[in-house]
């Protein structure tokens, strides 16, 4: 007896190419599940057919194999459906790739900078975007707002209409992704996790995020779907950039900084991310200092510049005054967006 039950839970090897053409449930997990009926059936099967009879150690044994096949043909994600990755219904971008990978950012207030208590994020801030209100529509409009100056922020790479960039045109060295370096991606300067880390759908979630599956989720992707305010800075033009994929992707949610050394990892294009920071060129950094400065003034209460920081955005803010470039970029936004950027004059 023990031979026949032992002989069933070899099934799971023998199964294992059918199961995944059935597909859906991991393989790993069939093996596993199996495997341990097959070990809970060979340590009691003996007994029971003993104390019961053949009858019962067979029944036992089906029904045992019957479980786990079961298992295995519904599609059962492994995962516990908490973070799931945002899904971008845009045509022109992967995910703001790692802001939902970081660890999300608590609420404390160590340095007790920030005296106010929490944020209602369903109302939309008076001083900052109220108007567009998804990031999407705010991609469109960049390609408009930079026509004519098609030129990445980070590297100063030219781009097409097609969100093609011209590498050779920088002197960018493919670092590891060729196919996403060539791709125009639309940057977040604050990352999203610095202004909707702290919010509520964010950190906990919400009812109404749940997955097809009635899995709950949260992050960034709930904090989209529920908070009306979360929505409207997420595309707040001010504070967004068109950028290198490949840059983009390595900068991820990392704060600004200055590195030591200048290590050239993307050829001739003066961006250092390392320490899970990163150093932009001198040129740029006036213009990150003053996308900070907005966002902290447009939508209080959620730290974006805090004790960590203020130094250095202050100082970058002096070391690369506004320049006309950035004057007309900023006109063009309030033209599409409504509100000023009090920073740029
Ligand atoms: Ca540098
Ligand atoms: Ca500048």
């Amino acid at each position: 007896m023990v031979g026949i039950i032992t002989a069933l839970g070899g099934v799971d090897i023998r199964a294992e190419p059918y199961l995944e053409r059935i597909g859906g449930c991991s393989i790993g997990l069939c093996g596993r599940l199996y495997g341990s009926m097959s070990g809970v059936v060979e340590m009691t099967g003996g007994y029971v057919m003993v104390k019961r009879g053949w009858f019962w150690a067979v029944l036992l044994s089906a029904a045992a194999l019957t479980l786990g096949g079961c298992c295995c043909v519904e599609p059962q994600p492994i995962d516990s459906g908490w973070d799931e990755p945002v899904a971008d219904n845009d045509d022109d971008r992967p995910d703001e790739p790692d802001d939902d990978d970081e660890p999300e950012k608590p609420a404390e207030d160590p340095d007790g900078d920030d005296e106010e208590g929490g944020v209602d994020e369903h109302t939309l801030s008076k001083r900052g975007n109220q108007k567009i209100s998804s990031f999407s529509r705010s991609k469109r409009i960049i390609m408009e707002i930079f026509e004519g100056r098609q030129n990445t922020f980070y590297c100063g790479c030219r781009y097409t209409k097609d969100k093609e960039v011209y590498l050779n045109s920088c002197g960018y060295k493919v670092r590891k992704n060729g196919k996403r370096a060539k791709r125009l991606e639309i940057e977040h300067v604050v990352p999203a996790s610095d202004f909707g880390g702290g919010l509520p759908s964010w950190l906990e979630g919400h009812p109404e995020c749940l997955s097809s599956k009635k899995k709950p989720y949260k992050g960034r992707r709930c904090a989209t779907k529920i908070s009306k305010l979360f929505a409207y800075m997420e595309a707040d033009l001010y504070n967004l950039q068109p950028a290198i994929g490949e840059v983009n992707g390595d900068r991820s949610n990392y704060p600004p900084a200055i590195l030591e050394g200048e290590e050239r990892e993307y050829g001739k294009c003066d961006v250092e991310i390392e320490d899970e920071k990163f150093e932009p060129r001198p040129k740029i950094r006036g213009n990150i200092a003053r996308s900070y400065m907005y966002m902290d003034w447009a939508y209080p209460g959620l730290r974006i510049i805090h004790s960590g920081n203020r130094k250095l955005i202050e100082g970058w803010h002096k070391a690369d005054p506004v320049d006309d470039a950035e004057r007309e970029w900023a006109k063009k936004v309030q033209e599409a967006q409504g509100n000023k950027n009090p920073f740029i004059k």
